[in-house]
């Protein structure tokens, strides 16, 4: 069954600003089977996107037979992703992984745990005694649990004292976190999707939400089908759905974003659209942002973006009159060369405005992945749990204390590495062993051919933990078969600091164990041992690792101490912080204009935003000894690969509603499969005329890495731009079945589809110098057409 566009986002319940969103229950249940025959239902939420929609997992005969969205749940008030609508039925997929798998030679065979696991501690053990814990480098996800990336927080910083630790999350909102600790010292979310009730101006920055968080864009479209609607800005150089309903779109050349964003600050100042109450009372840094946007007058701004002044001026006009500004922040920002100083500038424009911390005045410095938010809070991502700053020695000191570990046993010579650097030690050959969970990186890094490389390494020993043998896992040494989410309890947190928790519904398939069980496992067989000698980590299931992360919260901003699995069972999603003293949660942050910037309680004390070189203590103390939030400012810089003669195509990728990721989930889903089966490239009328290309033509796609073909699609996209889906790799629901038992692909001579349809292919390994997100959206790019269907034809 294929779903018309429009049927994505289902009917309208319309309201009006300041009401309460109406409820929509959407149901999505196997054929022939009614809400009556369910056996149970099981309390979880959406992890297929960051917005956090609870639902209930419906389970028949020990299966999971479909979800339904929870009535109550004050994200979706029942409404379904269309992802979460049909993605459940991949994880009962045949091809799922049941047993661990070694390397035979060219092949992967399959055993048991006890000697997959003796093999990975073996190499572990090697390593520690002869290299030192520097040789092991841990790469997860944004798509665990928080009590997993907790435990292998711990295993890392406190057992084996390494540094390499990070999480797939530095692709997705490593520039999410950075700017928020850039502005306010810490991450954490200051609005929330109840904003969206409240917002008269909704500012949209390189986020296609109508297609990556289907329900907060049903939750907008209600808004604008009822009284007092919103006004829609929307800053994307495609014409997106977004685009279609925004009052001012605004199509910049893409990683101009900085000279856009300074140029509405440009006249916000000029036209005094300024709190200046509000910025003097809460912010420093204000002189210095005046005195760089100066710089920029709408024309010149015109110019660079390649966008009307007229348009420009309209824009800022808008955010300046606005009462209510909401604004959302995500990949079309985050993914560029210049992506912290361009997503501050969004912060910066609520802080002249004095826009934060009351109904409609949020920012989201969104989150991508389900469980992103965790993955930072943890310390999985290349900071320490509970947003420590690893340059102030107390930080370090507590997490000792919590660990009960040798503070010399946490590494602090210097900041936690980032994946890109990680990936750069293996290459280099001083990371010997990648432990990689939960992500795929040989389809979702840029510039696959290296990291194809770096993977299939004889003297990188690769571990990999997923639920299927993708394309990554066909490179590895050991092979290690996750639970999926509905087969293992855990909590997790959204994009606007809501907690649910997600209980297990039905038994994993074969031997495939939960990622925290395979944590401890190996913590255990390690035998880490704390001060007292007690094992380390000292829990041993998800409710008891939940417990130590809370006392690891408490105090600092992420505080989980006022929750409980009872009372998330009980009460569906809670936002953190959620204390004694707010045991409700806590909707917005920076309510009271106080931030959590103190010098000796901050996160981090930041970075130039132009080369990523960190402040120290002393400075930032001099910055801002009174805890206010900071403007931060940067110039623009034009992007490092620009379009050239050889490449005259401005190159950006992305999603489609249809695909998550890799599609490991949703190419096994008929219903979403179907509906975007291959790789397209987007382009404009205009330039498929220049190239004499039609539309459904198949083209060839080329960048200064390599080349990938794909079906041409006309669209309305700006002319000289080219978009490419990331989601396609090599694995394929139809032409390729998976036999578990022995895998002859190391050279993957048998890839059913060769390397020539992933838009990785193409990318540039390049990243943001303060966040170190890599640049999925900033490269060029030259198009060739097809004459015949001979690869590698000329025009
Ligand atoms: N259906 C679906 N939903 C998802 C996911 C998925 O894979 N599929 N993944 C989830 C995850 S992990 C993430 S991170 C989010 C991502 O969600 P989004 O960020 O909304 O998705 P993208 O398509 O990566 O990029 C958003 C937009 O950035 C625009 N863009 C590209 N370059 C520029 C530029 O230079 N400037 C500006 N202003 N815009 C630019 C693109 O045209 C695109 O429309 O989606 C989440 N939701
Ligand atoms: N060109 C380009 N590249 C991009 C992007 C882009 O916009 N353009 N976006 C980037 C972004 S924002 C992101 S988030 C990344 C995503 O990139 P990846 O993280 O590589 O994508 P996924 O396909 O979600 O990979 C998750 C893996 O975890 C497995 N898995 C699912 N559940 C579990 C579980 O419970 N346990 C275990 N052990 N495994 C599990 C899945 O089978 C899958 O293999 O891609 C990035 N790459
Ligand atoms: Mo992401």
């Amino acid at each position: 069954m294929t779903e018309s566009r429009s049927e994505v986002w289902g009917q309208r319940t319309p309201y009006g600003a300041g009401a309460e969103w109406p409820e929509r229950v959407d149901v999505q249940l196997a054929e022939g089977v009614e809400e009556d025959d369910v056996d149970r239902w099981v309390a979880s939420a959406s992890v297929l996107h960051s917005n956090g929609d609870g639902l209930d997992i419906a389970v028949r005969d020990d299966q999971i037979v479909g979800v339904r969205g929870r009535r109550g749940d004050r994200i979706n008030r029942g409404r379904l992703d269309i992802k979460d609508r049909f993605g459940w039925q991949a994880t009962a997929s045949r091809d799922r992984l049941t047993r661990p798998l070694i390397r035979d030679g060219d092949s992967l065979v399959e055993t048991d745990w006890d000697t997959a696991m003796s093999r990975v501690v073996a190499r572990s053990r090697e390593l520690l005694e002869n290299d030192g814990p520097r040789s092991i480098g841990f790469y997860t996800s944004g798509q665990l649990f928080l009590e997993e990336y907790y435990t292998l927080g711990v295993i890392a910083h406190g057992a084996i004292g390494t540094n390499h630790l990070d999480g797939n999350t530095r692709l997705c909102t490593a520039t999410a976190g950075e700017a928020l600790k850039e502005s306010f010292g810490s991450d954490g979310q200051p609005g929330t999707f109840a904003d969206i009730d409240h917002a008269d101006v909704i500012a949209l920055y390189g986020h296609n939400i109508a297609e990556t968080q289907t329900v907060s864009w049903m939750r907008i479209l209600d808004r604008l089908a009822g009284s007092d609607p919103p006004t829609l800005l929307c800053i994307d150089p495609r014409p997106t759905p977004v685009a279609t309903h925004a009052a001012v779109h605004l199509a910049p050349l893409p990683g101009t974003n900085v000279a856009l964003m300074n140029g509405i600050l440009h006249q916000l100042i000029a036209h005094s659209w300024v709190s200046h109450d509000y910025v003097d009372a809460h912010t420093v840094g204000f002189d210095g942002l005046a005195a760089v946007v100066a710089d920029y007058p709408p024309e010149r701004v015109a110019a660079i973006c390649g966008i009307r002044a007229a348009d420009l001026e309209r824009a800022a006009e808008i955010i300046g009159h606005a009462e209510r500004l909401m604004s959302t922040v995500l990949q079309g920002f985050y993914q560029s060369h210049q992506a912290t100083a361009a997503a501050v500038q969004v912060n910066n424009i609520h802080l002249v405005r004095g826009m934060l911390g009351r109904p409609g005045c949020g920012v989201l410095q969104m989150n991508g992945q389900p469980t992103a938010e965790n993955t930072r809070e943890c310390g999985a991502d290349g900071d320490l749990a509970g947003f420590r700053n690893w340059a102030n020695e107390q930080h370090i000191d507590e997490l000792a204390k919590l660990w009960n570990v040798d503070v010399a046993r946490i590494p602090r010579y210097g900041p936690p590495t980032h994946a890109m650097q990680m990936f750069r030690y293996a290459e280099q050959g001083s990371v010997k062993m990648l432990w990689v969970s939960a992500t795929n990186p040989a389809v979702s890094l840029p510039e696959l051919a290296r990291i194809r490389t770096i993977l299939s390494q004889q003297r990188l020993f690769l571990v990999v933990q997923d639920i299927f043998l993708t394309e990554t896992a066909e490179l590895a040494d050991v092979v290690l078969p996750a639970a999926a989410w509905g087969e293992k309890t855990g909590t997790f947190t959204n994009a606007d600091r809501t907690v649910h928790i997600s209980d297990k519904a039905i038994d994993p398939p074969g031997e495939a164990r939960s990622d925290l069980d395979i944590f401890l496992d190996y913590a255990r067989r390690m035998d880490f041992r704390d001060n007292d000698g007690d094992p380390l980590p000292q829990w041993d299931d998800p409710e008891s690792a939940f417990r130590h992360w809370q006392e690891c919260s408490a105090g600092r901003p992420c505080d989980y101490t006022g929750m409980s699995y009872a009372a998330l069972r009980d009460r569906g999603g809670i936002q953190w912080p959620c204390t004694a003293e707010s045991p409700e949660g806590t909707q917005r942050l920076y309510s009271d204009g106080k931030f959590w910037s103190a010098p000796d309680y901050c996160e981090a004390y930041g970075k130039d935003l132009v080369t990523g070189a960190p402040l120290g203590a002393t400075e930032y103390r001099a910055m801002n000894p009174d805890a206010k939030a900071l403007i931060r400012s940067a110039g623009y810089l034009p992007p490092h690969e620009p379009p050239s003669p050889s490449f005259p195509f401005a190159l950006i990728t992305g999603r489609t509603v249809y695909q998550f990721h890799t599609r490991t989930k949703t190419g096994r889903t008929p219903e979403l499969d179907s509906a975007a089966p291959d790789v397209w490239v987007e382009m404009s009328a205009a330039d498929a005329a220049d190239y004499s290309i039609r539309d459904g033509d198949m083209v060839t796609v080329a960048s200064p890495r390599s080349t990938i073909r794909a079906t041409a699609r006309i669209t309305g996209i700006r002319v000289g731009v080219l978009f490419v889906p990331f989601h396609y790799g090599y694995w394929d629901l139809d032409s390729r079945e998976h036999d578990s038992r022995e895998h002859d692909d190391r050279d993957h001579d048998d890839w059913a589809v060769p390397h020539d349809r992933a838009a990785n292919e193409l990318t540039l390994t390049d990243w943001d110098p303060a966040s170190k997100q890599p640049v999925f959206k900033t490269g060029s790019a030259a198009l060739i057409r097809e004459a015949t269907d001979n690869r590698g034809d000329t025009p």
